[in-house]
């Protein structure tokens, strides 16, 4: 159906969760509703603080702006508001932001009669957020161990983070996070390939059907996962390479306080190994 027809035909009221047909409008292309709203109240507010903060700070380089988290000694009070407290603001605006973001996802899907993948899908990237700025920092005790807003300096707290467990890449969950990224691109590079090369023939050809993708990976490996298939892969190797990269930094801290490297010992003491083993020490 072409696109203007079938709008005409979707944009109809219901499927709000919240305001009834209040909010219930588009502005040009985009829909509104109550959490169209409450997103750009959130955005616009968060934003003026950054505003705010770059002020204080006495810099408008978007390369130094840097808004620092309260000191540990505030633990998880309140601070005032250039000691911590406008990152503390900050973060609250960023949470009603992505939430609102994901409920005008979840309308739209409910105004189109299609599933929640999409919602839920970013709802795991907004866990990964909170995780590491609200429940690891609270598990800890301080709002200080959040990472701060700042272009270069959140990329200092990741590099100061990491040296603190001494080789982070040595953390088990770290390692089975990064396999899930590699892995998601690996899938959506072999569906993109796949479907440029049957979908998009030169000029003068046709294009080639489904059996010709599936054809491909059978004579390569003797399998294919199928046309819906690799878009359930795709979209759990996704999601679980986020919740994973949480797990990973939550336990850092609240449940590891060691250096990763240590966390290895237990592989090393297994009594496995010929060296541990003492007949096999007595004959070499
Ligand atoms: C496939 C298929 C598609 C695809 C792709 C495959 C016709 C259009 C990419 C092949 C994918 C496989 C074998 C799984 C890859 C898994 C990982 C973890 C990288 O069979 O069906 O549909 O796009």
């Amino acid at each position: 159906m072409a696109l203007l027809s079938f709008e005409r035909k979707y944009r109809v009221r219901g499927g709000t969760l919240i305001g009834g047909d209040l909010f219930d409008f588009w502005v040009g292309p985009f829909f509104v509703g109550f959490f169209g709203v409450t997103t750009i109240f959130f955005a616009t507010l968060g934003t003026a603080m950054i505003f705010w903060g770059a002020a204080l700070q006495g810099t408008f380089n978007p390369l130094k702006i840097h808004i620092a988290p309260p000191d540990l000694s505030y633990g998880l009070s309140i601070a005032p508001l250039a000691e911590g407290g406008l990152w503390q603001f900050i973060t609250l605006c960023a949470i009603g932001a992505f939430v609102s973001w994901a409920l005008r996802e979840v309308e739209i899907c409910r105004k189109l009669g299609i599933g929640y993948h999409i919602p839920i899908a970013f709802s795991v990237a907004i866990f990964a957020y909170v995780t590491l700025q609200v429940f690891r920092p609270m598990l800890m005790g301080a709002w200080g161990h959040a990472f701060p807003y700042g272009i270069f300096t959140h990329l200092d707290w990741v590099s100061n983070t990491g040296y603190h467990y001494l080789h982070f890449h040595y953390n088990p969950f770290h390692m089975l996070g990064v396999s899930l990224f590699f892995a998601t691109c690996l899938a959506l590079a072999l569906h993109g390939g796949l479907i440029l090369s049957a979908c998009n023939p030169e000029k003068g050809e046709e294009a080639k059907t489904p059996d010709h993708e599936d054809s491909f990976f059978r004579d390569l490996i003797g399998y294919s996962i199928g046309t819906l298939g690799i878009h359930r892969a795709g979209w759990l190797l996704a999601i679980n390479a986020v919740f994973f990269s949480a797990v990973c930094i939550i336990i850092s801290g609240p449940l590891w306080t060691e250096g990763w490297p240590e966390w290895w010992t237990w592989w090393s003491n297994l009594p496995i190994w010929p060296e541990a083993i003492p007949a096999v020490q007595g004959s070499m």
